[in-house]
């Protein structure tokens, strides 16, 4: 697809890059006129080994980003005569001074921060926010996470040891794929990171295998498929559950080389008895004979692979879900063979067994202060974002100062409208933003970052969720303006006025911290380097890519530091234009195990606990109450809430709709095309209804990212072509999985009338 050209330049240049708005990381081929700091056009690389030539109309979204006359480019303060830019020095000592002076008037905690998803896309944000947060050392952390994968994080700390040992569906090698909750038609994939998975599913099915979907609504991807089974939003949990059950109850458990370091297998046993497929089959809405026939096939396909994905985490049992969804994998053998589910190695070393870190489980260490949610790993659920800064829930103990990173909470957290007005009450807010929208309008001083196109980027968080290991490089595309700063470097100042330091102190010691980590470590691949031979290979310039080289070099395909050996440095990635392929995955267990005592344990405490909250949910079902439900749905052009903007992407119809099954629409006497007024427990939003018989009756589906309304924000074309409405303010902070403290933004009871 080719972007279009304004006018011819008289040097177009081509640079090769990976496309960092979706965790496919498509290889790109942009022509460029650096002079001009313009994209002439942007094409799929052909020669990429991970995408050839793949790409969605999002790829030009890096350039529309770049050249947005609406982007932040220099830091801003607000004030009561409006935005005033700002020097760096000057925003960055004020920012430093008034969060310093909340925290010695009202501690540490009284500083929260909210960490949103773009951030994941940035390798230098990625390296050196822990240290942000170190610096914060708040016990206020949130992020999007407990709205989307925290509780995958929490099933896999608590199976593998490791949160983001997350198994990765093999799709180019399984016969049978079992997708619920996720459509990655649309979504591209997410932790399955696939460039052009519709392909990948129609390669599947022409080498004899099966594609089943298990979806609310008949998506994009249940329309690839061989079976899609809708399903009662919020119940997975007991279908999986079935599924085990049916396993055990017919003899078809076998785990094989698994069972040597696993443990548990007959609690999963006495956990499913109750929830046999007809026990379940009124509460999923998915009949028993289903349940048992897709049991069977599943334990009988040479490989198969279970896989969820948001649909299946931001629901009442997330957790339970997250965690079935490996069980099944594993009852069956499917766990860590080629064909099933499976570990990425990233080339960076994260996940080699010498780099653990042998900490005890990160959960529930501290609670929030209103309604006493735990903590896991560090953060706590954004549900209670909005009560703890409000003076009447959380009183003196309340969040004053607040940062937001990369994120618009007001439009992708639980009760958006409770937060807009938390914030109002802030004593000192600051984003780390490029845009002013919805949440950062109501920041004292926004600090923005350079664009993906203005530094170099390596595709860190995404090498850990892809069908192939890869490692890829991406150069600076343009000059960044003068005076800009990345991700990385932002975070770092913020930490270093919060503690005192100079950034070049702080890098200093993560680059220590880090070398002792991956160098020198007895039974490692660099047990025989030395620190010192290692710093002095690596230089001495600060920044990302000394992090990134050291890591590279003593990760699993590293040269070991000897420029004469065959394995990666930054160096030889540098001079590759295109992703590497490190090859299809590998199995993985028991080494990569992280758990106490290497062991992998298939019914830990904390799951089974919260089983008996699914059991009351079953005992306490009525047959068909009648009752609406929302869930989400993500489209084509859109990201999250950040792409409406660019006017390529926003353009064409309305598409913050109501999507209705006929039967509902009859009954509610809603009319294609005519508003209708949506209401929770929550709030209530007005949209456009669109009848579709891809809904399964009783469930009503509205996208989020959208409600683009605020005069203060400044995103002239989001407002003007695709404002539409606030999904989140229907999203209800009160409802959440327990054991994770993840929203439901899957499954919201709502009413439904014409508006
Ligand atoms: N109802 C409902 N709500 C949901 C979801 C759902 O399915 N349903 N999905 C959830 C999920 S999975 C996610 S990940 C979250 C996303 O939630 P958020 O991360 O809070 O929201 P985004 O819309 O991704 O906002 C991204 C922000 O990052 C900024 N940004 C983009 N690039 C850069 C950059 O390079 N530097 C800097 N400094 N800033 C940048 C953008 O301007 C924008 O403000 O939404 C969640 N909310
Ligand atoms: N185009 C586009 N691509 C994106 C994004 C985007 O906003 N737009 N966002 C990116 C982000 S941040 C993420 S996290 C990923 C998410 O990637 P996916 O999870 O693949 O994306 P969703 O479209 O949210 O898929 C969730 C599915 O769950 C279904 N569902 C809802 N409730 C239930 C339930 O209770 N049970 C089951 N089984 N299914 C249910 C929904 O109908 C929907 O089809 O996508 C990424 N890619
Ligand atoms: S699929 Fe994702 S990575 Fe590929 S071009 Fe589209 S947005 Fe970019
Ligand atoms: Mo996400």
């Amino acid at each position: 697809m080719a972007s279009p050209r304004p006018t011819p330049s008289p040097n177009p240049e081509v640079v090769h890059r990976s496309c960092p708005i979706c965790e496919a990381c498509c290889g790109l081929r942009l022509e460029v006129d650096r002079a001009a700091a313009r994209v002439l056009s942007v094409r799929g690389d052909e020669d990429d080994p991970r995408s050839r030539g793949y790409l969605c109309p999002k790829a030009t979204a890096m350039q529309g980003i770049h050249a947005d006359p609406d982007r932040i480019r220099r830091p801003l303060r607000r004030s009561a005569s409006g935005w005033k830019e700002m020097d760096w020095e000057e925003a960055l000592a004020l920012v430093g001074s008034r969060l310093l002076a909340i925290r010695e008037a009202h501690g540490k905690d009284a500083v929260g921060t909210y960490i949103g998803n773009p951030l994941g896309f940035s390798l230098s944000g990625l390296l050196y926010v822990p240290m942000y947060v170190r610096a914060l050392d708040s016990e206020r952390l949130f992020s999007a996470a407990t709205m989307d994968q925290l509780p995958k994080n929490l099933s896999s700390r608590l199976l593998f040891g490791d949160a983001w040992a997350i198994p990765i569906p093999d799709v180019d090698r399984t016969h049978y794929l079992l997708a619920l909750g996720g459509n990655p038609v649309i979504s591209q994939g997410s932790l399955m990171s696939a460039p052009n998975v519709k392909q990948r599913f129609a390669a599947l099915r022409s080498r004899g295998g099966r594609l089943v979907v298990v979806d609310p609504r008949r998506t994009e991807t249940a329309a690839c498929a061989d079976r899609h089974l809708p399903i009662r939003p919020g119940t997975d949990a007991f279908f999986l559950f079935a599924l085990v059950h049916v396993l055990f109850d017919e003899d078809r458990v076998n785990p094989g080389r698994l069972a040597a370091f696993s443990d548990g297998i007959e609690t999963l046993r006495r956990l499913a008895e109750p929830f046999s497929p007809d026990a379940v089959a009124s509460v999923t809405g998915i009949e028993a004979g289903a349940i048992r026939a897709l049991a069977r096939e599943f334990a009988a396909a040479p490989s198969a692979v279970c896989y969820g994905r948001v649909g299946t985490c931001t629901q009442r049992f997330g957790t339970l879900a997250s965690w079935l969804v490996d069980v099944v994998n594993v009852l069956t053998g499917n766990l860590d063979r080629p064909g099933g589910a499976m570990f990425p190695r990233p080339a960076t070393g994260q996940t080699e067994p010498h780099v653990a870190d042998g900490a005890p489980l990160p959960y529930a260490r501290w609670r929030s202060r209103v309604r006493g949610l735990p903590e896991f790993d560090g953060q706590l659920p954004v549900a209670a974002m909005a009560e703890e800064m409000e003076a009447e829930s959380a009183g003196e103990d309340r969040i004053r100062g607040f940062v937001t990173v990369c994120g618009n909470p007001v439009l992708s957290t639980p009760n958006g409208e409770r937060l807009r007005r938390a914030l109002e009450q802030l004593e000192f807010m600051v984003s780390i933003d490029i845009y002013r929208n919805e949440t950062t309008r109501y920041a004292d001083v926004i600090l923005p970052t350079t664009t993906q196109l203005e530094h170099a980027n390596y595709d860190f968080l995404f090498q850990g969720t892809a069908v192939r290991n890869f490692a890829r490089w991406s150069p600076r595309v343009f000059e960044a303006s003068p005076g800009a700063r990345d991700l990385g470097c932002v975070l770092t100042e913020v930490a270093a006025r919060m503690n005192g330091a100079t950034a070049e102190a702080l890098d200093d010691l993560l680059f220590g911290g880090m070398l002792a980590t991956f160098v020198g470590r007895p039974g490692s691949p660099c047990a025989d380097v030395t620190i010192e031979a290692a710093r002095a290979k690596l230089g001495a310039v600060r920044g990302p890519e000394r992090l990134l080289d050291l890591m590279l070099r003593a990760g699993p395909f590293g040269d070991r530091f000897d420029d004469t050996a065959e394995g990666l440095s930054l160096a030889k990635l540098e001079r590759v234009p295109h992703a590497v392929d490190l090859g299809p995955l590998e199995p993985r267990l028991p080494e990569m195990l992280r758990t106490e005592g290497g062991r992998l344990d298939l019914a830990p405490e904390i799951l089974v606990e919260d089983v008996e909250r699914l059991r009351r949910a079953l005992a306490e079902h009525r047959e068909d109450d009648g009752r609406l439900v929302l869930i989400g749905r993500r489209q084509m052009r859109d990201m999250n809430s950040w792409l409406h903007n660019v006017p390529g992407l926003a353009k064409g119809r309305d598409r913050c709709r109501l999507l209705v099954s006929p039967v509902d629409a009859e009954r509610l006497g809603l009319r294609e095309g005519e508003p209708a007024k949506v209401r929770s427990r929550a709030g209530a939003v007005t949209a456009r209804v669109t009848v579709s018989d891809e809904m399964m009756p009783s469930v009503v589906s509205l996208p989020h990212g959208f409600g683009h309304v605020d005069p203060a924000a400044r995103l002239s074309v989001a407002a003007a072509m695709q404002p539409g409405a606030n999904a989140n303010q229907l999203c209800d902070e009160n409802l959440i999985d327990a054991p994770s403290g993840t929203s439901v933004a899957n499954g919201i009871p709502v009413e439904v009338s014409p508006a």
